[in-house]
């Protein structure tokens, strides 16, 4: 299965060393204003070898967009995107070809398929959250233009380090996606002598929704947190996922959980957006857990394909910590999630309109990131 949603359906396709990686966007409403330049800011953002903290291999990551769109419209019709690979190495495989990197997808897709693209890990490849991030753009397009929705995230954790203070503006400014500028120094410490010894570390993101309307979501098997968890669990790398308050909520008494409701707005938001599986119109909260790069050149005792046991050394351009760049990936998954439901919520809800009472997201009037 390579396809996510349900009315708005994406299909990616291509591997790290391949030509080309493409995805097919289908079911987008007609009438989107869509051309390659909306793709240049949230690719570059994703993007390997733009810092010294991130993968060395320097891909262009330019769109081009092959069908779906006339006159800068799309038209309703599968809109399909293509990104060229040109800087792939793949001799930097050659030693690992044979062989199970421990804790890579590497055994798990030998046993699946009985074979498998072991040049830049194929389609297990960072490189695959391209796509993602590229049709994200349309979502998150879709649904600021139609629903006023903002959708950003920012890294909130890197190994044990999390930030001391939260300012948006900081986000954008800084190579980690960090919400605090003052720790920006210590991170790039942190992260060049991490580089040096050779180890990677996990990471995790904060994505969150602002403006989604109450009543997106489906109330069991189609719900809203069921359908974010599912597209986070997606990504490569990804080993957990909270909505709200998350496991924090196992040691927090209901009356300290329920978020309080009063003319003026919600008072609090543990909940993280959704109640019961749909929006309830608070901001839509929800934390990424990245696991470390399994990619090292410190060498550790393994397999290879025939079960002997072998020195397993990585070579190549990995990322020390594939966290740092997952936040557009996030925030794409997010957007076209929320698209998704909001499509779905539209064929069956449509004509239900705005129920009374609407409540403020939050009384302060403020957002809750
Ligand atoms: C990746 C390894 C590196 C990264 C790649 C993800 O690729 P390679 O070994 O082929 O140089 O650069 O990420 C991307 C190219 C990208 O665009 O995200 C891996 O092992 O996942």
């Amino acid at each position: 299965m390579n396809t996510f949603g349900q009315l708005l359906r994406v299909t990616t396709f291509g591997e790290s060393h391949g030509p080309a990686i493409g995805c097919v966007v289908d079911g987008c409403p007609p009438g989107i204003p869509l051309a390659p330049e909306d793709f240049a800011r949230d690719l570059e953002r994703r993007a390997t070898g733009r810092t010294r903290h991130t993968s060395a291999r320097r891909e262009e990551d330019a769109i081009e967009i092959l069908s779906g769109v006339y006159e800068g419209l799309t038209t309703g019709t599968p809109i399909a995107l293509l990104v060229r690979n040109t800087d792939a190495r793949s001799r930097d495989y050659a030693a690992i070809a044979g062989q199970f990197r421990p804790g890579h997808a590497d055994y798990a897709y030998w046993q699946k398929y009985g074979i498998r693209d072991p040049r830049g890990g194929g389609r297990s490849s960072a490189r695959e959250t391209t796509m993602r991030v590229a049709a994200g753009v349309i979502a998150k397009k879709w649904l600021a233009d139609r629903h006023g929705v903002r959708v950003r995230g920012h890294l909130a954790q890197i190994g044990d380090i999390m930030p001391r203070s939260h300012d948006w503006d900081a986000v954008e400014g800084n190579p980690f996606f960090w919400p605090d500028a003052a720790q920006v120094p210590e991170l790039e410490a942190y992260m060049d002598a991490l580089r040096k010894s050779g180890d990677s570390v996990g990471a995790r993101v904060a994505v969150v929704a602002d403006g989604v309307p109450p009543g997106w979501g489906e109330p069991v098997y189609g719900k809203l947190d069921a359908g974010i968890a599912a597209a986070m669990m997606s990504i490569n790398a990804v080993k957990g996922v909270e909505i709200g308050d998350g496991f924090a909520s196992v040691a927090q008494r209901g009356s300290a959980h329920r978020d309080p409701m009063t003319p003026a707005g919600f008072l609090s938001n543990h909940a993280g957006g959704v109640l019961g599986g749909i929006s309830s119109g608070q901001q839509v909260v929800c934390s990424v857990a990245f696991k470390p790069t399994s990619s090292l050149r410190l060498p550790v005792a393994g397999l290879d394909v025939d079960g002997q046991v072998v020195d397993i050394v990585t070579t190549g351009r990995h990322d020390p910590c594939v966290g740092i760049r997952a936040t557009p990936i996030c925030e794409a998954m997010l957007a076209l999630e929320l698209m998704d439901q909001a499509l779905r919520h539209r064929a069956q809800c449509g004509d239900v309109g705005e129920v009374a009472p609407r409540i403020p997201a939050s009384a302060g009037g403020r957002d809750d990131g």
